[in-house]
C-alpha cells in the first residue's frame, strides 16, 4: 500500500493541493500536524483534508488555536464552524495498523514533553527504537527524514507549507511510504505562494546539494526491512 504523508502545511492550501496532485493516488493520506498557523485558521486546508479522508493529528499550532489564547481567532466571522469542529475533533496521536504494519504518528515526539524537535542527529532519536511500531511518522521540524532506528523506520515528510530546510533549497515536500517494500520517496516542489529563493544565499551555494536536482524527478530513498 502507498501511504502519502504531509505535515506542517501551516495554512498553505495552495501548496497542499500541489502536493496531493503530484503524489497521485494513495491508499492512505496522513497529515502529521500543524495544518494551521498559530492564530490563523484555514477553512481551505481543512476542506482538503476532510475531502481526502486524511488521518490527521494536531500539532503545537492547532493547540495554540484551540487553546485559551486562540479564542478570538476562532471567533473570526470567516472561520467555518464545521471545519473548525473537524480540526478540534482530531487526536494528537494516532496508533494504527496499515497493511499489517504498526504505525505511530505524533507531531513532535512520542515522549514527554512531546514538543521536542527530533532530527536525524538528535540524541533522542535512539529512544524511538523502544517504540513498538514498524513506522513512526513525525512532523514539527520541517526537515525530511527517513531513518531506521532499531526496527522502527522514522519518517518525517518535511513541510508541505513552510520551507525551513536549506538542504533541499527551501523547497516544500511530502513523502510516500510503500508498505510492501519499506521504500520512502520524497518529492520536493517550490512554494507556490513565495518568490523563488536566491540560490546564492544557500550554504553550499549554487554548486551545492540542490543544484543538480531535477525537480520533476522525485528523489528515491530506499529502506528495506531486515530479512
Ligand atoms: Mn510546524
Amino acid at each position: 500500500m502507498r501511504i502519502g504523508i504531509v505535515s506542517d502545511v501551516h495554512c498553505n492550501h495552495q501548496a497542499l493541493a500541489i502536493a496531493l496532485e503530484r503524489m497521485g493516488p494513495v491508499d492512505e493520506l496522513l497529515c502529521a500536524g500543524d495544518a494551521v498557523y498559530q492564530f490563523r485558521f484555514s477553512n481551505e486546508v481543512m476542506r482538503i483534508l476532510r475531502e481526502r479522508g486524511a488521518r490527521y493529528i494536531t500539532g503545537n499550532h492547532e493547540e495554540v488555536l484551540l487553546g485559551k489564547w486562540g479564542e478570538r481567532a476562532r471567533a473570526a466571522p470567516w472561520v467555518r464552524a464545521d471545519d473548525l469542529a473537524y480540526m478540534a475533533a482530531q487526536p494528537s496521536r494516532i496508533e494504527t495498523r496499515i497493511d499489517g504494519k504498526r504505525l505511530l504518528m505524533v507531531h513532535g515526539s512520542p515522549f514527554e514533553p512531546h514538543n521536542e524537535y527530533i532530527y536525524p542527529n538528535s540524541p533522542a532519536i535512539s529512544r524511538l527504537a523502544r517504540i513498538d511500531a514498524d513506522y513512526v511518522v513525525l512532523g514539527h521540524t520541517h526537515y525530511q527524514m527517513a531513518e531506521r532506528v532499531g526496527r522502527v523506520l522514522v519518517v518525517n515528510p518535511g513541510s508541505a507549507g513552510e520551507a525551513r530546510d536549506a538542504r533541499n533549497a527551501f523547497h516544500l515536500s511530502y513523502a510516500v511510504l510503500d508498505t510492501a517494500t519499506g521504500e520512502v520517496v520524497f518529492d520536493d516542489f517550490p512554494d507556490p505562494t513565495r518568490a523563488a529563493v536566491d540560490r546564492s544565499i544557500i550554504p553550499g551555494g549554487p554548486a551545492g546539494h540542490a543544484a543538480g536536482r531535477n525537480e520533476a524527478q522525485p528523489r528515491n530513498i530506499n529502506f528495506w526491512t531486515p530479512g
